[in-house]
């Protein structure tokens, strides 16, 4: 018996990877979410870690009791060794753990571009944004070349976070739909966006 609680926020990115790995090795019923306040007096993950960030994992019930676990990668690694189906642990082949850091860095450069976007006025840095704009299109146009590969696979954590980063694109870079001008990764993306763990964790 291995009960754990999973603190998230339903937009996190990082917070998705792992809660999709929960779903897709089954796992979830060992697992209870909870939808932290991040950024707030109020964040509950702040009792369990001092980062604040989800998402982090605490071990209730096993031998990790009283186990808390921060960063998506450690969480998903930890997730992995239970339930079934493909393997989605940090040990992966080489290859596996080469396109989950790509998928890291793409997904980085969104979530501080769409940060920095809602920052308030006179607070946001155009020529920021403007990089990790030209790094998101080299990002998509490079993916875009490598749809065999990524279909190569059903699924892997890479695959997941190479999904989890397109659709956060959709969410949090308004007015930038990546879809039409990549139609092969837009193909391969809509079906792994159907897959029943992230219809499950949709940030939409
Ligand atoms: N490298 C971390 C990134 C986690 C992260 O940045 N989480 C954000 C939400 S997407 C967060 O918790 N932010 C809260 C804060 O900045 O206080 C991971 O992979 O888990």
């Amino acid at each position: 018996m291995h009960q754990m609680t999973l603190y998230h926020t339903p937009t996190s990115p990082f917070a998705r990877k792992a809660r999709i790995v929960a779903r897709e090795r089954g796992v979830i019923d060992d697992v209870t979410e909870i939808h932290a306040q991040i950024r707030t007096p109020q964040n509950e993950v702040l009792a369990i870690s001092a980062t604040g960030k989800v998402p982090a994992l605490t071990v209730d019930e096993g031998p990790d009791k009283g186990l808390v676990l921060v960063e998506s990668a450690m969480i998903c690694e930890y997730l992995s060794q239970f339930g079934n189906g493909p393997s989605l642990a940090g040990s992966a082949p080489w290859p596996e753990k080469a396109l989950d850091g790509y998928a890291h860095a793409f997904l980085d450069s969104i979530a501080w571009r769409g940060r920095d976007s809602r920052r308030p006025d006179g607070e946001r840095s155009p020529s920021f944004m403007a990089l990790e704009a030209e790094r998101q299109a080299r990002c998509l146009a490079d993916l875009e070349r490598r749809v065999d590969e990524l279909a190569a696979a059903e699924i892997s954590l890479g695959r997941i976070l190479v999904a989890v980063a397109l659709d956060f694109h959709l969410l949090r870079i308004a007015g930038e739909d990546w879809r039409p001008a990549h139609p092969r990764l837009a193909d391969w993306h809509a079906r792994m966006a159907a897959r029943p763990s992230f219809v499950a964790t949709t940030p939409f």
